[in-house]
């Protein structure tokens, strides 16, 4: 068994941490998820009534966090705890507009069922005077990400809830900077494995053409369907859902939440002539594309109508 004593223990062997901890943790990284993103349990529903696999769930291609690039808050904060559990650090990704840098890790070899690790930060030094001041007014109250992981399934933020006059501040330079001061290390999507669903008839086209049909509010920033210069992989994604928010001065407001997003990774050029019984994710295009996720990270953008003013 693996009782908490042993995990606890850095010695535990790693078929504890890589097994049960690890999928203990996914697994309440998602209840947190499911819980305060309605729009992705509704997702969800419809692309089971769609998915024609006999007994297989739907997959997660893979699930993304983003974080403050200050120093014990970045991408390591929240990285950590996924290396220590057998994932490996693959490519970086700049968005020099956005003032972003992303890392991504693969899970272990023998978890292929588990998804895909994307994690970002944002520059901090690169904002201006005043966003800096309000971004480590509150990692200083916080002291340091290290309680990351527990806050990202307990649904805590690691400082007290910001004053609506700080992320105002925020959302004016930076959407990105704005969201990961009200929602932390909350998990800010989880993506589905398109490839991996049986039985559609058009891919992530006919998806998400269905997903617009039941009226659902897809991120339409250069076009809904997001393709990489390779052609092989094919992104999409709702509209984050707009969830309630208590200022610390008691102000009420609506502001951007978590979203849910969809991926189909096509065959490399060089298996085209396998089988389709014979193919497995080894031949399909890995890793992620700038130019895509650039569009993606405006799922998470404000409505104008979202925040009350500054009273
Ligand atoms: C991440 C946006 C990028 C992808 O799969 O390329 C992304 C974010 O919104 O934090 O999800
Ligand atoms: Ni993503």
């Amino acid at each position: 068994s693996c009782g908490l004593a042993q995990a606890a223990d850095s010695t535990a062997s790693k078929a504890c941490k890589g097994g049960p901890l690890l999928d203990r943790f996914v697994s309440l990284l998602l209840d947190r998820y499911w819980a305060s993103t309605p729009t992705a349990v509704s997702a969800m529903g419809l692309l089971q009534a769609l998915d024609r696999s006999e007994s297989s769930p739907l997959y997660f291609d893979h699930i993304a966090f983003r974080s403050f690039g200050v120093e014990g808050f970045g991408i390591k904060s929240i990285a950590t705890i996924f290396v220590e559990f057998g994932f490996q650090q693959r490519d970086e990704l700049q968005f020099p507009g956005k003032k972003l840098r992303a890392l991504w890790f693969a899970p272990p070899h023998d978890r292929p069922d588990l998804p895909r690790i994307f994690i970002s930060e944002i520059k901090v030094e690169e904002l201006s005077e005043a966003a800096q001041r309000v971004i480590r007014k509150y990692t200083q109250e916080a002291g340091s990400g290290k309680y990351a992981p527990l806050c990202a399934v307990g649904s805590v933020l690691p400082w007290s809830n910001p004053t609506l006059a700080d992320f105002e501040l925020l959302a004016k330079e930076s959407e990105y900077a704005a969201w990961t001061l009200i929602n932390g290390y909350a998990l800010n999507h989880a993506t589905v494995a398109v490839h991996r669903m049986r039985g559609l008839s058009d891919g992530i086209a006919g998806l998400v053409e269905d997903l617009r049909q039941q009226g659902f509010d897809l991120n339409e920033e250069g076009g809904t369907l997001k393709v990489s210069p390779d052609n092989l992989l094919v992104q999409a994604a709702t509209q984050a859902d707009q969830v309630d928010f208590t200022f610390r001065d008691g102000e009420q407001g609506t502001v951007p939440g978590s979203y849910i997003e969809f991926a189909q990774r096509k065959r490399l050029p060089q298996y085209n002539e396998l089988p389709d019984a014979q193919v497995s994710d080894a031949h399909l295009r890995d890793g992620f594309e700038a130019s895509n996720a650039d569009k993606i990270f405006h799922s998470t953008n404000m409505r104008a109508e979202a925040v009350p003013a500054a009273r």
